[in-house]
């Protein structure tokens, strides 16, 4: 298992023990169970079988992936590569292929994630979280502000940056009450740059490790949407060079392959560095998250696994994949 790989790996978030990194490891496995049991499950026992492998397993495979959301171009190379693979090892059995099936997975996932490191020691650490309304921004940015907090010991401060939606600064004050964290609002309608901007400087004046952007996923226009963001990036940049140091780009997985293609649109203005899965216990179709690391080319950071400030874990390829076929 990778549990000790994770200990020395990019982030300055990884988890830090063996159990730390346990548990994360069974809240994907458990935000799988709808996956796993249906056409995840259906995969494995496709492939369980001593049979001789045939075109019509091939065939099976293809549509069950398309069923299980990894999207028509990503299930074809994924085919095309485990075929290749099979074949180059002479495998002859369904049984065995099972492996080189999951092996090619874990490349798939693997592809970006090796980028340069990103662990970054300058203070304050800037995250902005940027995604479609709905995607789960700002329970993503609780429950980051309990991680740094309660794992690490940092002091956190989050920006209300969503000043267009009503409630979406309130929202984010009660996750923030709950967490015991600081946030710089200024309320529905305000200028998110002039919010962006506070919340910078009392980061520096106040201290902060770490400083969260909240934003909204949102405007009249998508243009405007794109041009805000950007707007906001170089309000940061300007005050803290190289910040801001994170660009997490949320992604529901419920949405599908629609959902897929409207991120899409924000690695355009803003340079994303990671990608982050949520609400993967909500569907059945965990094969959404080969489809986004194919399509967003960047590496899934984390993983959201339910509502509450716990439910977060970092993503590993191989026991995402393994999680994903895994047996009762
Ligand atoms: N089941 C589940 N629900 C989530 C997850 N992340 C967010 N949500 C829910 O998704 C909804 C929208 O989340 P929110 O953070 O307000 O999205 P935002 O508009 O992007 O800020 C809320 O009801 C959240 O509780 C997750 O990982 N799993
Ligand atoms: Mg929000």
């Amino acid at each position: 298992m990778s549990f000790f790989k994770r200990l020395f790996g990019r982030h300055k978030d990884e988890p830090q023990t063996e159990e730390e990194a346990q548990q994360e490891e069974a809240k994907v496995e458990q935000s799988l169970e709808k996956s796993r049991s249906g056409i995840f499950g259906r995969i494995a026992e496709l492939f369980s079988t001593s049979e001789p492998i045939t075109d019509e397993l091939w065939d099976e495979l293809e549509e069950l992936l398309i069923q299980g959301d990894v999207g028509v171009e990503t299930t074809m190379y994924l085919v095309d590569r485990t075929k290749d693979r099979v074949n180059r090892n002479g495998v002859k059995r369904a049984s065995e292929a099972r492996e080189m099936l999951q092996a090619e997975m874990v490349s798939i996932f693997q592809e970006y994630a090796d980028q340069e490191e990103s662990r970054s020691d300058s203070y304050p650490h800037i995250i902005m979280v940027v995604g479609v309304n709905g995607s789960g921004k700002t329970t993503l940015i609780a429950k980051l502000a309990h991680r740094y907090q309660s794992r690490f010991g940092k002091r956190v401060l989050l920006a209300a940056g969503d000043t267009f939606r009503a409630a979406a600064s309130e929202q984010l004050e009660i996750w923030a009450q709950r967490t015991g964290v600081r946030v710089i609002s200024r309320g529905q309608g305000a200028d998110a740059g002039a919010v962006v901007y506070d919340a910078v400087e009392e980061a520096v004046n106040g201290d902060y490790d770490i400083l969260i952007i909240d934003t909204a996923g949102r405007l009249h226009a998508k243009f405007n949407l794109m041009k805000e963001l950007e707007k906001l990036r170089n309000v940061v940049r300007r005050k803290v060079t190289n910040a801001p140091h994170e660009v997490l780009l949320v992604i529901d997985a419920t949405t599908g392959q629609n959902g897929v293609l409207q991120a899409k649109a924000f690695l355009q203005s803003v340079d994303v560095t990671d990608v982050v899965v949520t609400k993967l216990d909500g569907t059945a179709k965990g094969g959404i998250a080969l489809a986004i690391s194919q399509d967003i080319q960047r590496p899934i950071r984390y993983i959201g696994t339910g509502e509450t400030m716990d439910d977060l874990a970092m993503f590993d390829a191989e026991s995402f994949v393994e999680a994903l076929f895994a047996r009762e």
